[in-house]
């Protein structure tokens, strides 16, 4: 029985529940603008002040030194307008640069406002300021996530801010090049996960934690997919690399167990649980996540779709309610 990609993101999706973040951000974007960056304010405090250092290599920022520096020089009000204008993907010089960002990019770009905000230097969102009921509903809702839920909601905020590129996707311009110093070396370790024996999944968490993609996506059959949290599959060894040299660089797999099913065929679904960490903020947070890997006869990956976990209990209740 071969996978269609439709069938491969079904595998064990009845055993997961179902996650509280698409409706957290759905919310979120029914809120005001100056809601938007209050609550953001709150919850960066939150979790934000555990970010390392380190994740900021200072020549991955050079691209948007100048344009954070245009915005330090400007009074605070003009200050406030360039952010409002990102929260609401205006169509200005600023938020379009901003749009073309890289995730890591927009990340540093805001990383560095924040510690400008806290400084004083860049217009802070007022003491005074009052948040509607709803943003108050709001962030009690976020306090109640697990940090790694946390940080998720900060970084798909912050990703959707900036005029959208998809509206003249032929501007955008060439992808930069943002390098992550590990503060940890690369791992050269042997991974071994309980209740996995096939080695594609166990080979593919050893080369992301040595941050080879090419070794993982030579995993991956020629039209293979990788389907990140609440994201459409990314389609094809070619656009995998393009997105993995993007986002996976630095993370940290820490896999712990996993459940193994062999269909008639000879391919196999495979669900691996774990932990993983993002060089944003290192050791302090550990984001709880599943694997769900559909793997063709030949062992090569045919799909693989990383969720976040709705709880750590998750981590252990690999199977529906009515296996166990
Ligand atoms: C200034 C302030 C605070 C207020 C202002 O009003 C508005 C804004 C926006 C502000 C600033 C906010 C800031 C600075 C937020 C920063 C947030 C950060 C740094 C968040 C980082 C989060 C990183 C995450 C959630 C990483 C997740 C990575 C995952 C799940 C990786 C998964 C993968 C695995 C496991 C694979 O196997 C394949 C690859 C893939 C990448 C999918």
């Amino acid at each position: 029985m071969a996978f269609t990609l439709e069938s491969a993101q079904a595998i064990f999706a009845e055993t997961g529940k179902p996650s509280p973040i698409p409706g957290i951000l759905s919310d979120f974007n029914r809120l005001s603008l100056e809601d938007r960056l209050a609550l953001l304010w709150y919850a960066y405090t939150e979790t934000g002040r555990t970010i390392t250092r380190a994740a900021l290599g200072a020549a991955s920022m050079a691209l948007v030194e100048g344009m954070l520096n245009q915005i330090k020089q400007m009074p605070p009000a003009e200050q406030t307008r360039v952010m409002f204008d990102l929260a609401r993907r205006a169509d200005t010089p600023i938020s379009r640069s901003y749009g073309y960002f890289s995730a890591n990019t927009k990340l540093g770009f805001w990383y560095q406002l924040a510690e400008w905000m806290a400084q004083g230097t860049v217009a802070p969102i007022p003491t005074n300021y009052q948040m509607s009921t709803d943003a108050q509903l709001l962030f009690e809702s976020i306090k109640n996530l697990d940090g790694g839920q946390q940080i998720q909601v900060l970084r798909d905020i912050v990703l959707n801010m900036g005029f959208d590129p998809s509206v003249v996707p032929d501007e955008a311009p060439e992808s930069e090049d943002f390098q992550f110093e590990r503060t940890e070396p690369v791992s050269t370790e042997r991974i071994t996960v309980k209740g996995v024996d096939d080695p594609t999944p166990l080979r593919y968490f050893e080369a992301m934690n040595r941050d080879d993609f090419a070794a993982a996506v030579a995993l991956f059959e020629p039209e293979g997919a990788l389907q990140p949290p609440f994201q459409k599959p990314i389609v094809g060894r070619e656009a995998i690399t393009t997105y993995m040299r993007e986002e996976a660089q630095g993370l940290t797999m820490m896999p712990i167990e996993g459940i193994t099913e062999v269909l008639p065929d000879g391919s196999k679904k495979l669900k691996v649980t774990g932990k993983v960490q993002t060089p944003w903020f290192g050791v302090n947070v550990a984001m709880n996540i599943a694997w769900r890997f559909a793997l063709n006869p030949k062992g090569e990956i045919f799909f693989v779709a990383i969720d976040m976990l709705a709880s750590p209990e998750e981590l252990v209740n690999l199977r529906p309610p009515s296996y166990r």
